[in-house]
């Protein structure tokens, strides 16, 4: 680019900056304030998880299948939008395997997800490490992750992710691609050695591999594989990008199912927060997943909406206009008026476990909503003859609650940390099924 054409591409994309920040003041000041007051939480009354649409109790494991199928849809329909199935094009190809990986201790595995036959399509790149030692096959956690593969682990095979990324905080990231940088820049999120050591695998894929995360009107990404003639973007009751990030987790446990080296009756999964909504939906729309965990996940993750603390229906809708279907915008600041909420989330994983956590200093995600939804769930949990959620309150800091929905808040800021970790490890070697 000359000198003059790039002063001015420098300068439209100041003037379109500056009308961003504009039009988002202007939204911003729309809002109702945020709210971090626990006596200014209005008054407000949850649906019964248990009551079917036409006012007939849940009383049994079969009924509540059918209570089951009614939440899914209206999670559908107002929230999260549907999402295709699996695709006819899909493939799987072993990039690499290497069984010396991690000084000897791991079994690296890298595989390309392709989405759709055509090889220009959109695709996946999942990396596993399975722990050399343990007994074929193995219990696995999968989560997404928020900067490419290359940030879990220093390790240097790992391939470096060619996807658009946005920009990162130390500058890893140029032209909204990875460099070398940013290799291990997440490693504090993800203590591979550790999980390993506890005889579990791990995998992992860049979420912005099945849609990058910014609102292009769903052109690139995995919405147009699915449009039908004459159709540019999803209808209002079809998937955002939550959507596809969860049908992304779907795809890779498409794929562990076929890896004999993993027991995909035993795969949890797990994310941080918009990842964290995203592990929540996956594991609400895909049975086969055994084991769901809530990182922080927050508004339109696990804290109920109608709490209106910290992040609100409202405000999310305005900063991620793309993470939810269309409909879901109508109750912005209304939330009393869903037919949901977020404890009816988390009673789509019953009876299998499932864990919530929060950290102390992150009222953005609205810790005691987040309990609460988990609390919410109880009643489902204990029809269908489980020990539901053990603590009747909200737990002290750093005192897990560790029946089938479990549950802690550690202390510190909005992350994922060991302590973290360390207490999934422990809840799936509780609770995932032997
Ligand atoms: C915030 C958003 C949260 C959470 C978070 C994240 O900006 O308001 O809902 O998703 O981003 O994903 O890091």
């Amino acid at each position: 680019m000359n000198r003059r054409n790039f002063v001015r591409a420098a300068v439209a994309a100041g003037a379109a900056a500056a009308a961003a920040r504009a039009a988002r003041g202007a939204a911003a000041s729309d809002l109702p304030p945020i709210n971090y007051d626990e006596s200014k939480v209005p008054a407000y009354t949850l649906p019964d998880p248990l009551i079917m649409a036409d006012g007939t109790r849940v009383t049994d494991a079969a009924s509540w299948r059918r209570r089951r199928e009614e939440i899914l849809r209206l999670f559908e329909t107002h929230m999260y939008g549907k999402m295709p199935g699996r695709p006819e094009g899909l493939k799987f190809e072993v990039r690499s395997a290497a069984a010396d990986a991690l000084g000897g201790t791991a079994v690296r595995k890298e595989i390309v997800v392709r989405f759709a036959a055509d090889p220009a399509g959109p695709k996946m790149d999942l990396l596993m490490y399975l722990p050399s030692k343990a007994a074929r096959p193995v219990p696995i956690f999968l989560g997404l992750n928020f900067g490419g593969n290359q940030t879990v682990h220093p390790d240097p095979a790992i391939t470096l992710s060619q996807s658009w990324m946005r920009p990162d905080k130390a500058g890893g990231v140029e032209s909204n691609r990875a460099t070398e940088k940013t290799r291990g820049s997440s490693k504090s999120r993800w203590p591979v050695e550790q999980i390993l050591a506890r005889g579990y695998g791990v995998a992992t894929a860049y979420y912005g591999d099945i849609d990058p995360d910014f609102d292009d009107g769903f052109q690139n990404g995995v919405h147009p594989l699915f449009y039908k003639a004459g159709q540019t973007r999803p209808a209002a009751d079809e998937w955002g990008a939550i959507g596809a990030w969860a049908w992304g987790l779907r795809r890779a446990l498409d794929y562990l199912e076929t890896d004999k080296d993993v027991d995909a009756r035993r795969v949890a999964v797990l994310g941080h927060s918009r990842l964290g909504k995203t592990a929540l939906w996956a594991g609400a729309c895909d049975e086969r997943f055994a084991l769901v965990i809530s990182n922080d996940s927050g508004c339109g993750g696990a804290a109920l909406s109608r709490r209106k603390f910290g992040e609100t229906v409202g405000r999310i809708n305005k900063s991620f206009p793309h993470w939810f279907c269309e409909n879901f915008k109508r109750y912005n600041e209304r939330e009393e008026d869903l037919p949901l909420d977020q404890h009816m989330l988390i009673a789509l994983m019953a009876p299998r476990p499932v864990y919530v956590a929060s950290a102390e200093e992150d009222r953005w995600a609205d810790p005691r909503g987040e309990f609460l939804a988990a609390k919410g769930a109880d009643p489902v949990y204990r029809l269908l003859g489980t020990d539901g959620m053990a603590a009747a309150d909200m737990p002290p800091v750093e005192q897990p609650v560790t029946s089938i929905i479990g549950y802690h808040i550690r202390k510190g800021k909005h992350d994922v940390t060991e302590y973290d970790w360390q207490r999934y490890m422990d809840f799936a070697d509780r609770h995932m099924k032997k």
